[in-house]
């Protein structure tokens, strides 16, 4: 039996669902159930009766769908495969900062871990940081881990916010010349970028936002031609939605090697033995569930 039907079958003998994000190679994406952003992907997580979630993603993502449905399984394809940005900050770190500042609201990107989730007050995705940000905007702030959103959102907003130095490699690498020859080349498209890039390479783009707002755009958008500014597996899910479209990345390479780990014989070899689960400890996971319970509720 080919792989991808074999997967479907036992997806459907174990009433799993297959959760998959917009950056995962093409053919993962094509026996997910669901394709998103992580945050359209955290919504399916809490809203799903499947009592099996396999979350092709990184570790933060998996983490996250287990902290809103601790009753599930939740299963990562790839042992432990992990987001370097997430890795920036840690618990010790962050308490120290706050020992500090203890006036600051914590606002948490999305792509951190269940203990640093659990110190802060709201937790935001890319797709919804502007909007929760704005709800925030009179208090004291301390943005973690992603410099390069927290500026974005301070030079729209002129925030009284600290902004933590981390950073996601793929984005952070993209130079305005790279933005100049890509317009070279492709005169006619719009320029599309992720805020996890630096902020003078986003005063470039005709628009910036999340995965899932890039996708919306260029569906609504009159234009026929996009370059995008994002991981490379976003140009599938683009080219799927608008067939008639052209879409050029960036830069080469624009790959998230963690990312791309997920292949389908792990796919598969984690529906058959139900590896590898992700767990929670209860209290950690309480305390990051009213950060991320918060978040869904402003967003
Ligand atoms: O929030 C996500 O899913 C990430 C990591 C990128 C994006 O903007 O979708
Ligand atoms: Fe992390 Fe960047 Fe990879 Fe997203 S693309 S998982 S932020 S390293």
């Amino acid at each position: 039996m080919r792989m991808k039907d074999r997967i479907r079958q036992l997806k459907a003998e174990k009433g799993a669902i297959i959760l998959a994000h917009f950056y995962q190679e093409p053919d993962v994406q094509d026996v997910a159930d669901f394709i998103g952003d992580s945050l359209d992907l955290s919504r399916k997580a809490s809203e799903t009766d499947a009592q099996i979630i396999v979350f092709c993603g990184v570790n933060f993502m998996a983490e996250t769908a287990k902290i809103l449905s601790p009753e599930k399984k939740v299963l990562l394809p790839v042992y432990n495969s992990s987001c370097p940005m997430a890795m920036m900050i840690n618990k010790r770190r962050l308490l120290d900062y706050k020992a500090k500042n203890p006036d600051r609201k914590i606002i948490c990107y999305v792509n951190s871990y269940a203990e640093v989730k659990a110190l802060s007050d709201v937790c935001v995705t890319s797709s919804n940081a502007e909007k929760i940000i704005t709800h925030f905007q009179h208090e004291k702030m301390l943005y973690i881990p992603d410099k390069n959103l927290g500026m974005y959102l301070k030079d729209r907003y002129d925030l009284d916010i600290d902004i933590w130095p981390g950073y996601c490699r793929v984005h952070n690498n993209l130079k305005v010349e790279d933005v100049v020859i890509a317009r070279n080349k492709h005169p006619h498209a719009q320029v599309l970028i992720h805020p996890e890039a630096p902020l003078d390479v986003l005063k470039q783009a005709d628009y910036v936002g999340s995965t899932r707002g890039i996708l919306n755009y260029a569906q609504q958008s009159s234009h026929q031609a996009f370059v995008i500014g994002t991981e490379s597996g976003m140009l599938y899910p683009l080219q799927k939605a608008c067939p008639g479209k052209s879409f050029h990345i960036l830069k080469e390479p624009m790959s998230c090697v963690n990312m791309k780990k997920t292949r389908l014989t792990d796919v598969l070899r984690a529906l058959e033995e139900e590896q590898y689960e992700i767990h929670v400890e209860e209290g950690i996971r309480k305390q990051a569930k009213k950060a991320l319970d918060l978040m869904l509720e402003l967003s």
